[in-house]
């Protein structure tokens, strides 16, 4: 009969889930002793980096990944990137070892009290399988929630002392061999009404989101916007976690601001608003306004059933982004509208000492290859990036779409080891970096070749922009003095660049990128927030 352990790693085989991201303790080395050789365990040194990366890796991948944490203090370190992977929308199987049964009614040390409830707000399902013999069927259950629309992490906590419990195998062949399918179509009405809504808008407009990019849907977006000549607007830069549109083509306008009055006035003069693949919207500030322009329609396309509920305006469709932009590009006409206005181009900004991020953004783009990959967390440049960018290809940005920290290092790795052919750079904040620090270690064990920038500020600068905004004047800890980061990357293993001036930092990219290992460039830039 298999064990417990050997229909594990069958089923997680027949889902492709071949790379697994873990920190281990004793409660979890039963699942590991003798790992079997086809599959490729990636240790991070601390559990918000074993999550990062997972997302990272998830999201490029687009498969189910399996993150093995370390009983109750594992999740702890844990749950702030779950959030962030439950708000990219992220398909984990997040599992974590647990005291042997017959230890955990006396809560012997390293009992996880109540598994169940710890990540239960960031999670989909969180389960604990009442014996040894439900394990497989409660990991089948995980592997497939995790996804199904809207995708995002599952938690299951596994006793230590299952894995070597007897199955039957019929059973265990049964669960395996299930596959589970949501793409949903859209109803025809829904389809048939917005069409009919797009040709007869005198003004409308498209607002793409992440979940173009995540779906597949990428070119069926482009062909939307061309046949209806629609100005596309992307879903706002500080709640996205992918892009939904190429921001170098003509039709794109820009990405809408963070908050609800300025949202409305962004789009004035639209009467019809599509919006694709995103909440409505990831609002950050509050300033309040009207929500639309007046008289403006709104429709929403999601595959998200709370997205489309939540939306304080609006009507939506629930369905896959990519079958429903099918189905309504098979339903509207060539439209005769007039083409829009050509984006513009990014500005210049002329050089300073010491650089601007724009200025670092700008020599980022001269050297960033075509199929070049960023995965952003620099939070006072994040618009100066999107920008000078104008990144164009699918699968080609990665942000926290929950804004915690700590994302961007630990999945850059991910995302590397998830895109090995393509290049990717890590724009980061020196305060950013702090939070998975420890990636490093990671990104060089595992020769990830990512490319590291560092701007160094020498402040939180966004909070000091967030202080100005709220009237909060005085707030302490808000600067950063000497934080050196190349140094602590060097210590890790990392190749670390030091440059000042726009040549400088385009020759220490262009280097590093053209490396097989992680490299890192640290360049000092003026403090404050950039938006161009
Ligand atoms: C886990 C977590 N803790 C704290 C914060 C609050 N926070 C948002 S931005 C920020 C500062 C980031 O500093 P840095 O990376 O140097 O970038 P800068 O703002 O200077 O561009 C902080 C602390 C957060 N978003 N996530």
């Amino acid at each position: 009969m298999p064990t417990v352990r050997d229909a594990t790693f069958d089923l997680f085989r027949a889902h492709g889930m071949t790379t697994m991201f873990g920190n281990p303790g004793s409660t979890e080395l039963p699942m590991l002793a003798d790992f079997p050789a086809d599959f490729r365990y990636v240790l991070g040194l601390q559990e918000a980096v074993v999550v990062g990366m997972a997302d990272g890796f998830a999201q490029a991948s687009g498969k189910t990944t399996v993150v093995n944490l370390h009983t109750a203090p594992g999740v702890g370190n844990a749950m702030g990137a779950i959030f962030n992977a439950q708000a990219n929308h992220s398909p984990l199987l997040v599992t974590a070892g647990q005291q042997v049964r017959a230890q955990i009614t006396l809560q012997a040390n390293l009992t996880n009290r109540d598994a169940t409830r710890m990540p239960h707000p960031l999670v989909k399902w969180s389960y604990e399988p009442p014996r040894a013999e439900d394990v497989p069927l409660a990991l089948a259950h995980g592997a497939h929630l995790a996804g199904l629309p809207p995708r995002g992490p599952v938690f299951v906590s596994l006793p230590m002392d299952d894995w070597y419990a007897e199955v039957d195998a019929g059973d265990v062949q049964a669960a395996i061999d299930r596959r589970v399918t949501a793409r949903a179509t859209a109803d025809p009405e829904a389809i048939r009404a917005l069409a009919a809504a797009l040709d007869a808008a005198a003004n409308p407009v498209l607002v793409a989101g992440p979940d173009i990019d995540a779906s597949g849907a990428w070119d069926l977006g482009v062909a939307l916007a061309e046949r209806q000549r629609l100005p596309v607007w992307a879903t706002p830069a500080t709640g996205g976690n992918r892009l939904g549109f190429p921001e170098g083509h003509p039709n794109f306008r820009g990405f809408l601001p963070p908050a609800i009055g300025p949202v409305g006035q962004t789009l004035e003069a639209h009467d019809l608003i599509v919006v694709v693949g995103s909440s409505v919207f990831p609002y950050y500030p509050y300033i309040p306004g009207p929500l639309l322009p007046q008289g403006a329609k709104l429709v929403a396309i999601t595959s998200d059933p709370d997205e489309a509920v939540r939306a304080p305006m609006g009507d939506a469709i629930v369905a896959d982004v990519k079958l429903t932009l099918e189905a309504l590009l098979a339903a509207v006409p060539e439209s005769t509208r007039p083409v829009p206005e050509p984006n513009p181009q990014p500005q210049e900004i002329p050089p300073t000492d010491p650089l601007s991020p724009s200025t670092v953004h700008t020599a980022l783009g001269e050297v960033l290859p075509e199929d070049g990959i960023v995965v952003l967390e620099s939070p006072t440049s994040t618009l100066a990036l999107r920008n000078q960018l104008r990144l164009s290809r699918p699968g080609s940005y990665y942000f926290a779409a929950g804004g915690g920290l700590g994302f961007g290092l630990a999945a850059s790795v991910g995302v590397q080891l998830a895109e090995p052919d393509r290049p990717v750079v890590c724009v980061l904040g020196e305060g950013s970096a702090q939070y998975a620090i420890s990636a490093f270690w990671s990104a060089v064990a595992y020769k990830t070749p990512v490319t590291f920038l560092v701007l160094q500020n020498q402040e939180y600068g966004i909070l000091k922009w967030f202080a100005e905004a709220e009237g909060a004047s005085g707030a302490p800890g808000l600067d950063l003095p000497k934080l050196d980061v190349a140094s602590v990357a060097e210590g890790y293993g990392v190749k670390a660049h030091r440059a000042g001036d726009r040549d400088g930092v385009r020759e220490a990219l262009s280097k590093a990128l053209a490396s097989s290992q992680p490299e890192l460039v640290e360049v000092p830039v003026t403090p404050g927030m950039v938006l161009f």
